[in-house]
């Protein structure tokens, strides 16, 4: 039988690859970015088993009326991916307080927002499937990426806990870390960047900007291979934790390790 998923950020880059995914797959997607119109366009126009709904996920109530109407008119949630995000991208000094506010309003409290509006669903059923898409930014920080990764890394320490709070009730989840996907996620239609200009930075941000211009359009990810890769984890009974996509990811994440694990022996040799 057909699964009923609902998928974030939709109308554009991963979350649309995962809608289109999922659709050939056979099931039905409730399909939501901030325009239902372009959801429509982006998923496939008037595909019999796609439903597209307006959710912006910063807006908590409208999330609870999303996860309403998907049960009401389909019996269940089987797999919610919790796609929706964009970066803040420059150094942390160039960002206003209400533009990192921004970044952790969409990134970890809009994502929470969702899961908040859609699990007690899966709990009555004691069944349901959270996809969660962090970042290997979740994982690992870098010049020019604090403010996201500060989003992403809470993302990481929120869902990791509270996946041991589902899995009793039948709930399982999946952490996915990619890499660089070619979407729009570096283009001036998502992303934001540090407004105010300090000199000591100048230089670095310079270098920043044009890195991120360089490598707009020219990642290495494939959002269609990561999406056919979730649909065909969600279809197994057992789901892993975690899913880090792409070499660059893997690199990063194995280069954290290492890094942790001669702090962790360093610090063991100081304490004497
Ligand atoms: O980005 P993009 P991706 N409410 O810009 C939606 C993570 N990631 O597909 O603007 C509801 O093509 C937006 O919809 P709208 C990344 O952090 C990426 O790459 O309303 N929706 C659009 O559909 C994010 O979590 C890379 O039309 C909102 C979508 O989000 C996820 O992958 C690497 C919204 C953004 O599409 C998908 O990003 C990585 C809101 N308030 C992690 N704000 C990468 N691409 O390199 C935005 O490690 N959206």
């Amino acid at each position: 039988m057909a699964q009923v998923w609902l998928v974030t950020g939709a109308s554009r880059g991963l979350g649309r690859e995962i809608a289109r995914a999922a659709l050939e797959a056979g099931e039905t997607v409730v399909a939501t970015a901030r325009s239902a119109d372009a959801v429509r366009d982006a998923c496939g126009g008037q595909h019999d088993r796609l439903h597209a709904l307006a959710l912006d996920i910063t807006d908590a109530e409208a999330a609870c009326s999303v996860a309403a109407e998907t049960t009401e008119r389909f019996g269940a949630i089987d797999v919610l991916v919790n796609n929706a995000g964009y970066a803040e991208l420059g150094f942390f000094e160039t960002f206003t307080d209400a533009a990192v506010r921004r970044q952790f309003e969409v990134n970890l409290f809009g994502t929470m927002n969702v899961a908040r509006a859609i699990a007690p669903h899966m709990r009555e059923r004691r069944s349901g499937l959270i996809v969660t898409i962090s970042s290997f930014s979740g994982l690992v920080s870098s010049g020019g990426g604090a403010v996201y990764s500060a989003s992403k890394f809470a993302v990481e320490g929120w869902m990791e806990g509270f996946a041991q709070e589902l899995a009793p009730l039948g709930i399982r989840s999946l952490l996915v870390e990619p890499g660089m996907l070619r979407t729009d996620f570096m283009d001036q239609k998502s992303a934001s960047f540090g407004s105010i200009h300090i000199p000591d930075y100048a230089e670095a941000v310079a270098q920043y900007r044009s890195f991120v211009n360089g490598a707009n359009g020219n990642q290495p990810g494939d959002p269609k291979r990561l999406a056919a890769q979730i649909v065909m984890l969600a279809s197994q009974g057992e789901v892993p934790s975690r899913l880090i996509f792409g070499d660059d990811a893997r690199q990063w994440a194995g280069a954290k390790v290492d890094q942790l694990r001669q702090e962790i022996a360093q610090s063991a040799a100081d304490r004497g």
